[in-house]
């Protein structure tokens, strides 16, 4: 006769809810000081993005407040904010990056 298939009788189980961990936006805010050269190098040089699509990004941040660099997990988000503050001090610009939780 057909052998019967084992009984697997896991312990706790329940349904597990997978997420995707969560995302991070980097944002640039515009401000009246910081040169729009500095700021296209920043996106060039933080967040890779080609010249055009950096001086693209800029011109948003500077007609509309703030704007988008990219999106990354919180440690890479937090750390590129940090990197880019620092450099905008470092060459005396009021440039201000932060994170956002999408
Ligand atoms: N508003 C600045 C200027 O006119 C340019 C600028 C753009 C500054 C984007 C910051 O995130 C910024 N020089």
């Amino acid at each position: 006769r057909e052998t019967l298939p084992d009984l697997v009788v896991e312990k706790e189980s329940r349904q597990q809810a997978v997420e995707p961990p969560p995302q991070y936006k980097v944002i640039l805010n515009n401000d009246d000081y910081t040169p729009m050269d500095f700021v296209v190098e920043v996106l060039q040089k933080f967040f890779s993005k080609p010249v055009e699509e950096a001086t693209e990004i800029m011109l948003t941040i500077h007609y509309q407040g703030k704007g988008v660099c990219g999106l990354y997990s919180l440690d890479i988000a937090e750390t590129k904010a940090m990197q880019v503050n620092r450099y905008a001090r470092e060459h005396g610009h009021p440039l201000l990056c932060c994170t956002e939780r999408v």
